[in-house]
């Protein structure tokens, strides 16, 4: 199986992490930001991520390779779901976007090994954020408007090996966005959302995202 994806997108982390979590090995492919035909070959438009089987068969969907990847061997996402999570993971996304779309452009990051490649994410990105600098200026003020949600999920969170206690969809679900959070330098997280960050991240062997 390989994975084609960028290091910024939590969808990509979505599948990494679970493969990561049973110790499955995954092959990885970044894609350039501007390399569409990567995609377009594959599955006829630009998506990413995109878990080609061996068989050559491309999937979709994160939530199906997830799926997919969680039945190979035993399960490991055997504990409930529980829709406060799936309520505090949206209001995160309601946010961060604000947060972490103008900082990866900043990161050195694969996808963006080119500065055409840099430049070809600025440019589809800038009719949804036509002033990235004008967002990271306002840094202070997203942060602010995070932090109670945060608070939110620290009183939400049952330990450090799993959100609901037991390993679930909803870490699944909050681990890849806390990531994408994390490129904040400045963002401190509450004390049990930061243990449960620490630990979960230590656990998938994969280290955050660079911070600016
Ligand atoms: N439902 C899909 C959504 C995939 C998706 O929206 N991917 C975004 C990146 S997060 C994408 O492909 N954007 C187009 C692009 O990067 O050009 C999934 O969960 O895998």
């Amino acid at each position: 199986m390989k994975l084609l994806m960028f290091e910024h997108c939590s969808l990509c982390f979505r599948v990494r992490m679970v493969a990561a979590l049973k110790g499955l090995h995954l092959a990885e492919e970044v894609v350039e930001d501007d390399d569409s035909a990567a995609m377009t070959a594959l599955v006829g438009r630009r998506v990413i991520p995109i878990l080609v089987l061996d068989d050559g068969t491309p999937m979709l969907e994160s939530w199906d390779m997830v799926a997919l990847i969680d039945a190979i061997g035993a399960p490991i996402l055997t504990g409930p779901e529980r829709p406060e999570i799936t309520a505090l993971a949206d209001r995160m996304l309601a946010i961060t976007p604000n947060l972490t779309m103008p900082r990866y452009p900043l990161l050195p990051l694969p996808e963006f090994r080119t500065v055409a490649a840099r430049d070809h994410f600025l440019t589809r990105k800038a009719s949804a954020y036509p002033d990235m600098t004008g967002l990271r200026a306002r840094t202070r003020e997203f942060l602010a408007e995070l932090a109670p949600v945060l608070d939110e999920l620290d009183a939400e969170i049952a330990g450090p090996e799993a959100i609901n206690g037991t390993l679930s969809r909803d870490d699944v679900r909050i681990l890849p966005l806390l990531r994408s959070a994390a490129v904040v330098d400045g963002l401190t997280l509450p004390p049990r959302v930061g243990a449960y960050f620490q630990a979960m991240m230590a656990r998938t062997g994969f280290r955050p995202l660079p911070t600016v």
